[in-house]
């Protein structure tokens, strides 16, 4: 996993060099936006069971997928649904707090699209489902930050898609 400081000192170092111009920009746009982070993570993890649920309220809730036949059909499979999303939800946080998305890449999309495509989980319902998550959280933690997490959300919809 990297972060935002390790990602621009890395590709520093293997240059040899000294962090340039380019470089102490990325730094400090990071640090200018640390508390906005931090506190977005902590409005995230006090209130992240309620945004599940809202989410799915909002996109899945009596649609196909919830009716006999759908993937999320019988309580067993709506509760691996929404344990999903809180695992896109936490891991997009600490990539929100990092910077950077490499955990996601390790952590959670390594092989996901192939399992999901194994167990006939819809992708498009889950990419649904992950977009209106983005928005409850945007509502929640407000615009910036919003923007901030929704840069992690929207990349875990195109590593599915
Ligand atoms: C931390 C990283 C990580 C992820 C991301 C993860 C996902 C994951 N979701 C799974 C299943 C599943 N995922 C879903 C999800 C959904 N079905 C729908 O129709 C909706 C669109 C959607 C919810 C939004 C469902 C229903 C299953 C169970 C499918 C089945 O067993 O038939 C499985 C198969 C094994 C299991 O059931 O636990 C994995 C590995 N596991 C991990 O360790």
């Amino acid at each position: 996993m990297q972060d935002a400081i390790t990602s621009v000192i890395n590709s520093a170092d293997v240059q040899g060099k000294y962090l340039d111009g380019a470089a102490m920009e990325k730094l400090k746009s990071y640090f200018v936006t640390g508390s906005l982070r931090v506190r977005a993570g902590s409005v995230i993890s006090a209130n992240a069971s309620a945004i599940v649920k809202e989410a799915i309220a909002k996109s899945l809730l009596y649609s196909d997928v919830t009716r006999p036949g759908g993937n999320m059909y019988t309580t067993r499979r709506y509760a691996a649904c929404i344990r999903d999303m809180d695992y896109f939800l936490r891991y997009a946080t600490y990539a929100m707090l990092a910077g950077d998305p490499s955990i996601l890449d390790e952590r959670v999309l390594n092989g996901l699209k192939e399992t999901y495509n194994s167990l006939g989980v819809p992708v498009g319902s889950l990419i649904q489902a992950v977009q209106a998550m983005k928005e409850v959280t945007a509502g929640l933690v407000g615009a910036d930050a919003g923007r901030e997490m929704g840069v992690y959300f929207d990349y875990i919809c195109s590593g599915l898609s």
